[in-house]
């Protein structure tokens, strides 16, 4: 009596014609259980169909590059003879009290047969037909990796997964770049020995690759690239997002008094060629603060142990540019007045929407402003501009009630929202900068406008 088993491509999903990229048996080939037979490859996820059982491959119907779907047969396994043989021949399966106790028995190749649903294992055929049976092949979820192909059996993928290794980082030894037990621990040891630099790029972070989304299955979907600017800058803004410990300090600064005085100056300014916005306030109201609190106008330096602090004040302002985000720096903003702010700032967003500025006018910052006000908004957390340590952000000013002590006024209230570094900055300074923003603000009279 011949036992034939078709090993067949599982439910995978929502797949049709998924390519054969590794043939890993030959007809002739003694099996284990859950050994790898081939790989398939879709353009998202590669996976491995394992032998059920121990066997001896009699037929294989896949060749490489091959395209399957799933229920295609893939191979045919002839179960092994001498674990057959302690079968009963009824094909009942053994009661467990008969034999081994039922927690330590192992299964027979014929008891995982019954175990798996659909199958029947009762062999009333007669010895010289071969009984021919079409087995389910259980699928490692985590044998279905996205975006990148990784080889390794389902005992190789347990052991890393027991020991929290990302595959796809591991380099594999063997046939076709094939992961083994091995690479495994190779890599384990590789990355236990090596250090880490506080000003590496590795920093730690062993996060699995975002996935990889068909998203025209959904919808009609248009692609458009990035521009260069947002790919520059989305680089930085990632790495300073992850790498600095963020905290943002949120307040609120009357303007009431400030707005008159700005609208009384408007003209002046329009007659330069500029406009008075608060920002120009701000840039001053920030100089005063920076004087004041002098680590929050410093840089790490390389070491990371000791803090660079500037004796000047070159403030950057965030421009929004149809090409992306850019942050020209207005230099020695402790030596100008609102003015000769708002001209500058006027001809370095004009310049840097035009595509011109020269990118020594986007160095040498000390802290950086992110103005939303013109658009709206009550709050958001700004990012960091490094080696800078803090960032102002600032959102729209309207009128909220405040109480006088005896009744409430509406007055003109800005929303701050400071942005710091953790690491030189802790939290009772940040707000005490942020209130002393919101002060200069209010006192606006006793800045060096
Ligand atoms: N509250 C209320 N009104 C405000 C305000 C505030 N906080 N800030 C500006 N305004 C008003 C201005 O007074 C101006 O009003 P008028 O037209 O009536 O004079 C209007 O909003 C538009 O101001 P503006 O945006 O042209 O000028 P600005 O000096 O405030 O800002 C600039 C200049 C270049 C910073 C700005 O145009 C810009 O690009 N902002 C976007 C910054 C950005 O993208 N930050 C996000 C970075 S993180 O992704």
């Amino acid at each position: 009596m011949t036992n034939l088993i078709e090993i067949k491509v599982p439910d995978i999903g929502d797949f049709d014609g998924i390519p054969v990229i590794e043939v890993l048996v030959v007809v002739g080939d003694s099996v284990e259980a859950e050994q790898s037979l081939v790989t398939l490859e879709s353009d998202k996820a590669t996976m491995e169909v394992p032998a059920p059982v121990a066997g001896v491959i009699r037929e294989l119907h896949v060749a490489l590059d091959d395209a399957v779907s799933e229920h295609d047969i893939v191979a045919v396994i002839e179960v092994d003879e001498a674990a057959e043989s302690t079968e009963p021949e009824t094909g009942e399966l053994p009661e467990p009290n008969k034999g081994q106790p039922a927690e330590t028995a192992s299964p027979t190749p014929q008891q995982a047969l019954a175990r798996q649903p659909g199958i029947n294992t009762n062999r009333s055929t007669p010895p010289s037909t071969a009984s021919r049976q079409s087995l389910p092949v259980p699928m490692d979820a985590n044998a279905i990796l996205p975006s990148k192909a990784v080889y390794a059996s389902p005992a190789v993928r347990r052991f890393a997964r027991e020991l929290g290794v990302d595959l796809s980082r591991v380099t594999g030894s063997s046939r076709g770049g094939r992961i083994v037990r091995d690479d495994v621990t190779a890599f384990v040891k590789s990355v236990l020995t090596s250090k880490a630099s506080p000003s590496s790029a590795g920093l730690g972070f062993d996060l699995p690759a975002p996935p990889k989304v068909n998203f025209s299955r959904y919808g009609e979907v248009e692609t458009q690239s990035l521009s260069k600017i947002q790919k520059v800058s989305g680089a930085h803004l990632h790495r300073n997002w992850v790498s600095i410990p963020h905290v943002t300090q949120n307040d609120l600064a009357d303007i009431t008094d400030m707005e008159i005085y700005r609208k009384s100056n408007t003209d002046k300014a329009q007659k330069q060629g500029s406009k008075l916005t608060p920002l120009v306030f701000l840039i001053k109201a920030s100089v005063a603060a920076l004087k004041k609190f002098p680590t929050f106008n410093a840089s790490l330096d390389a070491s990371h142990e000791n803090l660079v602090v500037k004796k000047y004040f070159h403030i950057g302002i965030a421009v929004d540019t149809p090409a992306g985000l850019v942050v020209p720096v207005i230099r020695d903003c402790d030596q100008k007045d609102i003015f000769q702010l708002a001209a500058e700032l006027a001809d370095l967003s004009q310049r840097a929407r035009d595509g011109k500025l020269k990118p020594i006018e986007m160095q040498g910052g000390c802290f950086s402003i992110s103005s939303l006000g013109g658009i709206g908004g009550t709050s958001f957390t700004p990012i960091i501009n490094a080696p800078e340590v803090a960032i102002l952000g600032v959102s729209r000013s309207n009128i909220r009630p405040q109480w006088d002590g005896e009744a409430f006024q509406p007055r003109l209230m800005l929303p701050l929202c400071l942005s710091y570094d953790h690491r030189v900055i802790d939290g009772a300074n940040g707000a005490r900068f942020t209130r002393y923003l919101a002060v200069c603000l209010e006192d606006f009279k006793n800045m060096d406008l």
